[in-house]
């Protein structure tokens, strides 16, 4: 088996990780674990960005040198990567003496093999973006950076420029021959459009004058080199020591948010191609987290803390909920009633309702031991033709680094565990007195669940620890065979491994107080109120003392499905959870205006007393409230995270 490597991006220390940064090193730390479990030496790097603008300028606000504001900012890092149990070989920092002197090598050989020339350079500077713009780009952002939407100005400069442009070709026929060595394909298809218009060459310095906080070149001291240039350079200068680490590289898995795809392309692909080495062997680009539509930054301050996530669901969670809730690749939005959901139903439900009853039925009627494998009837030979899908399933997946899709084929192990208990009633096997099979079942839940954990070890690392433990096995094992545990062994039964959580914890809410889900039965129906067009003056309306209102029973409802109705183009159906324990179905003439799949987990404002009414067929039992009259703009939903089920008033 050849080595395996993998790198997240390093981040920048201008300011603390956010879920955007965890889900990086997340999935970085899922695919380590996963390929060390089958036994493949595994090398994981991650790190810190230390140089550059954006960091010269974190520090002056701060009025600390860029140096001390690196030494603390780096750290926070690491103690997110210790809470989420982030197992990383190696965490480089680019103000190592290891890195520095490495992309001084690195600029000297190109220097020396003539790949870098000196030039006048002008053009439009951004600061923010920290990179010169063409005149077309410019005045296609409307005179701004295109970047950052920020202010641009004229600058010239006397600058180091990498001949990149004569790798144009070269970088093409690489990526045709080697079509999986940027994915998923639509990215690479990206990539390749920007390849086809021409390629000019990289201004690689930046005169001291302008930036002190960086690596100086060392033919040319009066300058230091573009962070991007120095960052992308950390894969590379991590394996040098020692130096057989770099039997490492030529597998080279590197993962990337989609915004930084083409400097791990063109910019580093050509680098290396003129140091003479070969590019990485993948470079896979995630979609992003977004709050409300808009991607999660720290320049927008729209940004989820892991540390707040994590004391409020633990960090298998957190890792669980990033991996299993959108297929990698693609942007997800990030909200509360979403993960909430997601946590109950797949965590405390789903896995830990399956564990906890493996371990608690043994201690009642067993005698808290892995029961003998007995025989096998034909019930049994199914579940453990499920395992062996499951697995499969869960294996392929992530050979393609598709955890969603991994977790969802596991799943399908999971749910065939609660059916098999359901089906094989254990508790009448015990009544009955047949201790036999009893016995053979829970051993075949206790192999299930021995599977699904031991599968699960890279994703939920501490949980499966625990559960495993529990069962008396002290290392995750992957075979799926029922038959792996120790007869005999001794097992422990505790508190569920995932506790059910009625409502979002309340230290990721408001600190306002959250309204609680009524329970009282409905009164009658009343008629819903129309609002006027938004492009209509407000006509006035009649008025309605407090009671007509108060007739009207309004909720929050999450959204756990969206369809278009069969039958009407204008039509959405939906499944929406206002926190009665079964979902309601409404059907919404927003089919114009929204698309189904941006509605999932959206939380929405339901009327909740409204007589069931059928359309087209489909029986609505409520209504959503939207604004803007017959031309609806926007659904109405919560300012801020609430539970479904909360009063409206
Ligand atoms: O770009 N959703 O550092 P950075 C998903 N130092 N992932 C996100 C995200 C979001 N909303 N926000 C950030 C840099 N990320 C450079 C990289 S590498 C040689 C130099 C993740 O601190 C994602 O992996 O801005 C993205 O690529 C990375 O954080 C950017 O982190």
């Amino acid at each position: 088996m050849p080595p395996f490597y993998v790198t997240t991006p390093i981040y920048y220390v201008n300011d603390a990780p956010h879920i955007g940064h965890a889900y990086t090193t997340v999935a970085a730390d899922a695919l380590a674990r996963w390929h060390r479990l089958n036994g493949r030496e595994t090398f994981f790097l991650t790190g810190t960005d230390e140089h550059g603008q954006k960091v010269q300028r974190a520090a002056d606000k701060l009025g600390r040198t860029p140096q001390a504001h690196a030494d603390e900012m780096h750290l926070r890092f690491k103690a997110l990567w210790a809470r989420l149990d982030i197992q990383y070989d190696d965490f480089i920092r680019t103000t190592e003496p290891r890195h520095v002197a490495f992309v001084q090598d690195l600029l000297q050989k190109l220097h020396d093999r003539g790949e870098l020339y000196q030039a006048p350079y002008s053009g439009w500077y951004s600061t923010s973006a920290e990179r010169f713009w063409t005149d077309e780009e410019v005045a296609a952002a409307g005179g701004l950076c295109p970047d950052t939407g920020s202010p641009v100005e004229w600058l010239t400069e006397h600058n180091w420029f990498f001949r990149m442009s004569a790798y144009q070709e070269r970088l093409m026929a690489h990526i045709a021959a080697n079509p999986s060595c940027i994915q998923p394909d639509t990215r690479r298809n990206e990539v390749l459009g920007y390849l086809r218009k021409p390629l000019a060459d990289l201004c690689i310095s930046r005169p001291k004058t302008r930036l002190a906080w960086g690596i100086p070149l060392p033919f040319s001291p009066d300058y230091v080199t573009y962070v991007w240039f120095d960052a992308l350079s950390n894969y590379v200068s991590a394996l040098q020591d020692p130096p057989a680490r770099m039997v490492f590289w030529p597998e080279a898995l590197q993962l990337v948010g989609k915004d930084i795809l083409t400097f791990h392309t063109v910019y580093w692909f050509s680098m290396l191609m003129a140091a003479g080495m070969s590019p990485p062997k993948q470079v896979y680009a995630h979609g992003w987290w977004l709050m409300t539509g808009k991607k999660m930054s720290k320049s927008i301050g729209n940004v989820i803390k892991p540390d707040a996530m994590i004391d409020a669901y633990g960090a298998d969670a957190l890792r669980y909920f990033l991996l299993a809730a959108v297929p990698f690749g693609g942007d997800g939005e990030f909200t509360h009633e979403a993960f909430l959901h997601r946590y109950n139903s797949d965590l405390a439900n789903d896995i830990g309702n399956l564990s906890h009853r493996a371990t608690s039925m043994p201690e009642k009627w067993l005698g808290s031991v892995v029961p003998a494998v007995g025989v096998q009837t034909e019930e049994d030979r199914e579940l453990q033709a499920v395992a062996v899908r499951a697995t499969s399933a869960f294996t392929a997946n992530m050979e393609i680094v598709q955890f969603k899709a991994a977790l969802e084929g596991l799943w399908e192990l999971v749910r065939a565990g609660n059916k098999y208990i359901d089906s094989q009633a254990p508790w009448a096997l015990n009544k009955r007195g047949e201790t036999e099979r009893l016995g053979t079942v829970l051993r075949n839940v206790m192999e299930v669940v021995r599977v699904a954990y031991s599968y699960l070890a890279c994703v939920t690392p501490g949980k499966s620890r625990e559960v495993l433990s529990r069962l008396g096995a002290t290392e995750p094992d992957l075979d799926p065979t029922f038959d792996r545990l120790v007869t005999g062994h001794p097992v422990s039964h505790r508190d569920p491994i995932f506790l059910r959580l009625d409502a979002i914890p309340e230290s990721l809410v408001s600190t306002d107080p959250v309204v609680p889900a009524a329970a009282a039965a409905p009164p009658p129906a009343a008629p819903p109120v129309a609002a006027p067009p938004a492009d209509e003056p407000a006509a006035p309306v009649a008025q309605i003392e407090y009671d007509d209102f108060a007739k009207l029973q309004l909720r929050t409802g999450l959204v756990l499905t969206a369809d278009k109705h069969p039958k009407a183009d204008r039509l959405l159906v939906l499944s929406v959870d206002i926190g009665e324990g079964k979902p309601r179905t409404i059907v919404a003439g927003i089919a114009a205006v929204y698309d189904p799949a941006e509605l999932v987990g959206k939380t929405v404002i339901v009327v909740a007393n409204l007589k069931p009414a059928k359309l087209r067929g489909i029986e609505s039992q409520g209504m959503l409230l939207a604004a803007g009259g017959s031309d609806i703009a926007s659904i109405l939903t919560p300012y801020r995270p609430v539970p479904p089920g909360s009063v409206v008033k």
